[in-house]
């Protein structure tokens, strides 16, 4: 389902203000995937340290944050602005497409942690939507 002019609007918004705590919520994003579904550990097993306090985990943390809110810049376009991203994740790093959703998911989980008087019903379902759009352009290059 595409976004519509109040989605945009609040999916802007909320990530503005997350902005300033990329680092913070992308550590929570990454620790909270490894521990409510540790099957997305396998992809990190190169790594000295997958606890939520590691240098690693707080540096991908940021990575992943950063990549989404490049992705809310090229909301309007997001095929195009993921190409790179989607063809990293399809070819190289190979991994499966369902995790897509489940990281989405987390993002809501956290969002909702820590922004509780902005996350209201309306702005659950525009991030629902935009994630749902991220995840979609991310898994164009696995067909
Ligand atoms: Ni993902 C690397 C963005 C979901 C596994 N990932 C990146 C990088 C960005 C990024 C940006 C760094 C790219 C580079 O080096 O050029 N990843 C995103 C985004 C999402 C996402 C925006 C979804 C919202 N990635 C996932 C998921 C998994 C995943 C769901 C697996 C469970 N990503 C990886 C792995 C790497 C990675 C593995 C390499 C990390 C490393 O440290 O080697």
């Amino acid at each position: 389902m595409s976004l519509n002019a109040k989605d945009k609007v609040n999916v802007k918004a909320i990530f503005a203000k997350a902005a300033p705590k990329a680092e913070e919520i992308g550590i929570e994003v990454v620790s909270r995937m490894f521990t409510v579904y540790p099957q997305t550990k396998t992809y990190f097993s190169h790594w000295k340290d997958l606890s939520s306090g590691s240098a690693e985990l707080k540096k991908h943390g940021l990575t992943v944050m950063q990549g989404v809110m490049r992705a809310v810049e090229s909301m309007d376009d997001l095929q195009t602005g993921l190409l790179s991203l989607s063809e990293l994740h399809a070819f190289k790093l190979r991994v499966d497409p369902a995790n897509f959703k489940i990281i989405s998911h987390t993002i809501l989980v956290v969002l909702a942690a820590q922004f509780p008087d902005d996350f209201t019903p309306d702005v659950h379902v525009s991030v629902d939507k935009f994630l749902a759009q991220v995840n979609l352009a991310l898994s164009e290059k696995y067909r």
